[in-house]
């Protein structure tokens, strides 16, 4: 009999719309565990190889990693942990062939928790971000890329699991307490 593995939960929405934030409190007050695409790409970037060298090039760009790349760092992490009432998994999948590779070889995500937000405030948030943030890709150009990469290539995902009836929207404009109350709410319902 195989290992019983927790229930998957897939966080997207468009960069700055509060994925890494929200995960976090939810990490700290349900238990879960989280795995971050972005932050584990980043840790990639830094090998002096060429597979680091074009993590860090697509980074750059606002393009997305190839999803095998993003995979197999993806189930390295989530395999130690097995012990949990679930993995949130922050940013991941960027577009429909790493949903339908991740689900064929991983598991069915039990959701997918969507933080709609306009375009303007992502923006404002990211240039607020980075003044501070030392990340590559919180430029002006390359904020725009990335807005352009997630409404062209990930936006689809999002449209793919709200057929599906397995999307759950939540409105990200809102202040950070008001957008984790809903959370808490869904989970609540979920009985976690
Ligand atoms: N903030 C957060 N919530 C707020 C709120 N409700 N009100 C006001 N301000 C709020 O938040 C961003 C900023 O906004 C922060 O300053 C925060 O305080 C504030 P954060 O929680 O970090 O938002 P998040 O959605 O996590 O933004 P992030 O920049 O991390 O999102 P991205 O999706 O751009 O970044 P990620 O790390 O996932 O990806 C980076 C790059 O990696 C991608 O562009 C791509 O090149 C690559 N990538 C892949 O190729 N494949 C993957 O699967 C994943 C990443």
């Amino acid at each position: 009999e195989g290992v019983k593995l927790p229930p998957v939960y897939f966080v997207l929405g468009g960069p700055g719309s509060g994925k890494g934030t929200q995960c976090k409190r939810l990490v700290d007050e349900f238990s879960f565990r989280q795995v971050c695409a972005g932050d584990l790409l980043r840790e990639k970037a830094k090998d002096d190889d060429e597979i680091g060298a074009l993590v860090e090039n697509c980074i750059r760009n606002g393009k997305i990693v190839p999803g095998h790349i993003t995979m197999e760092l993806l189930y390295t992490a989530i395999e130690r942990f097995s012990e949990c009432p679930g993995v949130l998994i922050d940013g991941f999948p960027r577009e429909i062939k790493q949903a339908v590779d991740f689900e064929t070889v991983y598991a069915r995500a039990r959701a997918v928790l969507f933080f709609s937000c306009p375009n303007e405030v992502l923006k404002a948030r990211l240039t607020n971000r980075g003044l501070t943030s030392g990340r590559v890709d919180d430029e002006a150009s390359v904020i725009e890329k990335r807005i352009n990469t997630f409404h062209e290539m990930t936006m689809p995902v999002v449209d793919y699991y709200r057929r599906n009836e397995r999307l759950q929207c939540f409105d990200a404009e809102q202040a950070p307490e008001s957008v984790f109350d809903d959370l808490s709410g869904f989970f609540k319902a979920e009985e976690m």
